[in-house]
């Protein structure tokens, strides 16, 4: 099967991702919109790799803790429009951890340098320059693994396992019937 490892987005997010996309049709950009469900953000591209499990494993020592993702700018690569996400040290530094789990256990990944983009469509037909898209933000608490297939009206990206986040402890007691607990 075909494999990444993907942010995948709230609904705020996808909100503000297919406003600009609506802005771009009414522009006059045609080509292949990325349809909502499959919004996303590529953490890193494995290819055709036989098990999901032997992924999920490789990926056991990454702990995630909870961090902020912000829309920022529009951006191309040749006729392939992007959205943007504001410089985040604590994505670079996840999307590092997750490449070298992947290499210690011989997962084989695109080596490519992490250049942060949401695809929002491909093979436009003119220039999207000056959309806008609306700082939308939210919580990262999961990175998933996903299964690409082509379907007969595109790709159909499936969520095969995921990273959840563990909690960052707050060092703030919170009293709750007189205990002091670990706050989430
Ligand atoms: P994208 O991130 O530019 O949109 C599934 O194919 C996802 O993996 C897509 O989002 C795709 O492009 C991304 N991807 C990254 N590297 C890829 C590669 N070498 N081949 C195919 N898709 C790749």
């Amino acid at each position: 099967m075909r494999l990444f490892l993907a942010i995948r987005f709230s609904s705020e997010m996808r909100g503000a991702l297919i406003t600009a996309q609506r802005a771009m049709y009414d522009r006059g950009v045609r080509g292949n919109y990325t349809p909502e469900e499959n919004l996303h953000l590529t953490l890193a591209f494995i290819g055709e790799y036989p098990r999901a499990e032997t992924v999920m494993d490789a990926l056991s020592g990454v702990t995630l803790t909870p961090f902020e993702l912000q829309l920022e700018g529009i951006g191309c690569f040749g006729d392939l429009w992007w959205a943007g996400l504001r410089e985040s040290a604590a994505l670079t530094a996840v999307v590092r951890r997750i490449r070298r789990a992947l290499a210690e256990n011989a997962i084989p990944f695109d080596r490519k340098r992490f250049s942060p983009h949401i695809t929002l469509i491909r093979k436009a037909s003119r220039d999207a320059a000056g959309i806008t898209v609306k700082p939308a933000a939210m919580t990262v608490d999961a990175i998933s693994l996903m299964s690409s297939k082509r379907g007969r009206n595109g790709m159909i990206y499936t969520e095969v396992g995921a990273i959840e986040a563990v909690c960052a402890p707050d060092l703030t007691p919170m009293k709750t019937n007189g205990k002091d607990e670990e706050r989430c």
